[in-house]
């Protein structure tokens, strides 16, 4: 068992959206923490990838315990530190978060990346207006799954947030920021607008990125050692 207090280390740079989601778990769950920048501009060291053999972020480390995948952090930040709240203690509702944050990075996150890396990451020259059309129409069809649930609760897992909503609301910031065509979705909206209420999020997951390469690249120096 891990101690208690300890703090929890978080290699990753603050504006990538996996790092994002550990960050918004520590904060929701109230965790001492300390990150280090990397990857993206700072780079990747030969030691890092001792940690994490893939060489992306984020890996977490909790006294004995070093783990990555982002969703594989946030649950378990969310078993560990946050049973009852952020980790639903009925194993229904357990099951039902993880198919929630299964579906983000299998499902949405498909046609999310689509419009991210032709909007934000590529040069103007690569990008491909084809590829951001695409990506919209995935979007908007997937996120019907979602405003239905919503209108039934304003969580995913009930009227609380809990693990299931990490994942998906960290790139629903992005989703909502970027200059694209986005479907009237009123459930999804009044969702989004309170995920921007929690100061955790704003703190960790609200943060501009930028609508080109250039701009990103000065919004990733300029969030450079924060915490
Ligand atoms: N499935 C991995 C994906 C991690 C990933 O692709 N991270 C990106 C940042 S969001 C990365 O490290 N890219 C290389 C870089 O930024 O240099 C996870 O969820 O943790």
């Amino acid at each position: 068992m891990s101690d208690n207090a300890s703090k929890i280390t978080v290699w990753g740079r603050r504006n990538s959206m996996n790092v994002q989601k550990v960050m918004w778990a520590l904060g929701e769950l109230g965790r001492d923490y300390q990150r280090h920048d990397m990857a993206g501009s700072f780079g990747i060291d030969a030691q890092y990838t001792t940690k994490n053999p893939n060489a992306v972020v984020p890996t977490i480390e909790d006294g004995e315990l070093t783990l990555y995948e982002s969703n594989a952090c946030v649950r378990y930040l969310a078993r560990q530190y946050g049973a009852g709240s952020l980790c639903p203690l009925d194993a229904k509702d357990a099951a039902l978060a993880d198919q929630w944050m299964d579906w983000q990075c299998s499902t949405f996150g498909t046609g999310f990346f689509m419009i991210f890396m032709n909007k934000i990451r590529l040069t103007a020259e690569k990008s491909s207006p084809e590829q951001i059309k695409k990506g919209e129409q995935q979007t908007a069809h997937l996120l019907q799954q979602l405003e239905s649930k919503l209108e039934q609760t304003d969580y995913l897992i009930g009227n609380t947030l809990s693990m299931a909503d990490i994942p998906i609301g960290t790139m629903l910031y992005r989703y909502f920021t970027m200059e694209i065509e986005r479907p009237p979705l009123p459930a999804v909206a009044a969702y989004y607008q309170r995920l921007t209420a929690r100061p955790s999020y704003q703190k960790h997951v609200m943060i501009p990125f930028g609508r080109n390469v250039d701009e990103w690249l000065i919004e990733e120096k300029r969030n450079a050692g924060l915490q």
